[in-house]
């Protein structure tokens, strides 16, 4: 695994006119990257935010999110590259936003792990060149520098800009850390498990058919149900369920979604401060 660094951003940004930074559309602020959004500014370039996965949310969310998004100065874009939707509004919104009175527009796609870069890429390629892998952990950046022809106008760099992961533990598995790779992966998925049972209250019996609704609990069940014990002294693995959570929230098989709202009261009331996450 090459490892993502602040530096390859860099010389990515300086190798393009725009920079699509991709958020995950049930976590925007939660996968966003006010540092990035500094460093392409600084180097005088476009950044355009698109939400991906729009299909896991409703669409008042994603206008909400848009709108946020748009007040505080960047453009912005929802698709589903899954589903290949809202994909012709990105291309006309690069065009836009590139200003380039018909010239070749270059555009490189960045974000944390597993917000579906690599989709992205392909969808706007049109073909199914690159791989596109479901489990954290193998991201892979080319030396060599690649482009794609999306279009008359538009070129796309072939590899994405991988975030480097910082933060806790349960930031990091929010932004597609692989669950191997945490040092406790029992208290992100807890966290994890308490975010969706707070987001979305049916998730876990229609997930994991446990009616349960306290996390170390579920996580218990998640074992029962699997017979995953130890062998020794059949105590559950609770590690295992951890790790299963974290993957299904990688995986958008456990699915809810943060509400606008509460980005809005965390703004307000921190309006001195840089809103969003600084990393
Ligand atoms: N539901 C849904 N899933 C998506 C969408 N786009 C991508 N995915 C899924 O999200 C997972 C990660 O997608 P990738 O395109 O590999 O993400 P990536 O950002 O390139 O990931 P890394 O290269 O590991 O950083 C895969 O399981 C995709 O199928 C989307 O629009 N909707
Ligand atoms: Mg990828």
């Amino acid at each position: 695994m090459i490892l993502a660094s602040w530096r390859t951003i860099r010389r990515v940004t300086r190798l393009v006119d725009v920079v699509l930074e991709v958020l995950d559309a049930r976590d925007p602020v939660g996968t966003r990257s006010r540092k990035l959004e500094r460093i392409v500014e600084r180097e005088g370039k476009k950044l355009i935010i698109v939400i991906n996965k729009a299909d896991l949310v409703p669409r008042e969310i994603l206008e909400k999110w848009k709108r946020i998004f748009e007040s505080e100065g960047y453009p912005t874009v929802y698709i589903s590259a899954r589903d290949r939707l809202g994909t012709s509004i990105l291309r006309k919104t690069i065009l836009k936003i590139a200003d380039k009175k018909g010239d070749i527009v270059k555009v490189a796609v960045v974000g944390f792990p597993k917000v579906g870069k690599s989709t992205i890429i392909n969808v706007l390629k049109g073909k199914h060149s690159a791989s596109t892998s479901p489990i954290p952990g193998s991201p892979g950046y080319t030396k060599s520098t690649q482009w794609y022809r999306v279009d008359k106008k538009i070129l796309i760099l072939d590899t994405p800009g991988i975030l480097p992961v910082k933060g806790d533990d349960i930031e990091a598995a929010i932004r597609g850390k692989a669950p191997d790779e945490l040092k406790d992966p029992v208290k992100p998925a807890i966290e994890l498990l308490k975010r969706a049972l707070k987001y979305n209250p049916n998730v876990i019996r229609e997930t994991y058919g446990i009616s349960e609704t306290d996390p170390y609990k579920i996580l218990v069940k998640i074992c029962e149900k699997r017979h995953w014990y130890y062998k020794k002294d059949r105590e559950p693995l609770i590690e295992e369920a951890a790790k299963m959570v974290i993957r299904d929230w990688h995986r958008a098989k456990l699915v809810f979604y943060i509400r606008p709202e509460e980005y809005l009261k965390s703004r307000e009331s921190s309006n001195s401060k840089p809103v969003g996450n600084s990393k």
